[in-house]
């Protein structure tokens, strides 16, 4: 349902209008959730989601490889172990991570049993075979080095994701951080850290990282989030580094949305993030 409140919003005729060429590849095909199984209850519909996930991994491969920018829409954030591991087959990734949450528990950490919960970590090459792996399948195992990778946003942290934050050496700038330094210099540092030997830069942009006040139709509001300029600035300046090959924009609810307002601030972002400003003159 996200994609296609996303769609909606007008996303493809806001990319032509910049000037983009868009070929839309349609959904990725996604069981049902009342069909399957939720099966252990720490890792919930894993089966499902590794499956969709390695279907997800092999088209951005794809993609990037064709020369183009995949932009992939969601929906449960979990999407993101599979476009970021597809991004980086045989590329060195430095990685955005724009959320609420670290996304960085595993199976042994989880309070929900939520994957949406552990993407991050798998792809730091922490948590449980099955995901880091995408069920043995996919070769490229634990592609991302930490060092490469910024949470930024970040409100909500468990304790025992914490401490694998801080051992992995992720980058966590909070919301705190973003108050105390500004979001221009929070992201500058950032994209520095995931520019940092590496080939490009892949950007995760979790909606629920902005303030529930623009962005309600998300699982798991948390409030005191980025204002809606410095959601724009933020990805204005990822477009900017010049060094982005790909985007996932997520966990987009529209039946807990507001007359489709967080799917129409999907899109603004997303045209931010590729390269819509108001002006792009001078500013002297
Ligand atoms: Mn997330």
């Amino acid at each position: 349902m996200g994609p296609s409140a996303i769609r909606y919003a007008g996303l493809c005729q806001g990319l032509e209008a910049l000037g983009h060429q868009v070929h839309d590849t349609g959904n990725v095909p996604v069981p049902v959730n009342e069909t399957v199984a939720e099966g252990n209850p720490r890792l919930k519909y894993l089966e499902p989601i590794v499956n969709v996930c390695r279907d997800l991994a092999a088209r951005v491969d794809c993609s990037i490889s064709a020369g183009h920018m995949p932009v992939v829409l969601g929906g449960d954030h979990s999407l993101g172990l599979g476009s970021v591991m597809g991004a980086a087959r045989g590329r060195k990734l430095g990685l955005l991570w724009i959320d609420a949450h670290a996304d960085f528990n595993t199976d042994e950490t989880t309070p929900s049993g939520n994957i949406h919960g552990m993407p991050l970590s798998a792809l730091c090459g922490i948590g449980t075979p099955a995901l880091l792996t995408l069920n043995g399948v996919d070769h490229d195992r634990a592609k991302i080095n930490p060092r490469n990778v910024a949470v930024v946003g970040a409100r909500d942290l468990d304790d025992p994701e914490k401490v694998l934050l801080r051992e992995a050496g992720v980058s966590v700038f909070s919301i705190e951080a973003i108050d105390r330094y500004g979001i221009h210099e929070i992201m500058t540092r950032a994209i520095r850290i995931a520019s940092r030997d590496t080939d490009g830069i892949y950007l995760s942009l979790d909606l629920d990282s902005v303030d529930p006040r623009y962005a309600p139709g998300v699982g798991t509001p948390v409030p005191g989030g980025l204002t809606f300029r410095e959601a724009h600035l933020a990805v204005e300046l990822a477009a900017e580094s010049g060094r982005m090959v790909g985007m996932d924009v997520v966990e987009v609810n529209p039946i807990l949305d507001e007359r489709n307002t967080t799917a129409q601030l999907a899109v603004r972002l997303a045209l931010s993030a590729l390269g819509k400003r108001v002006w792009d003159g001078d500013w002297e």
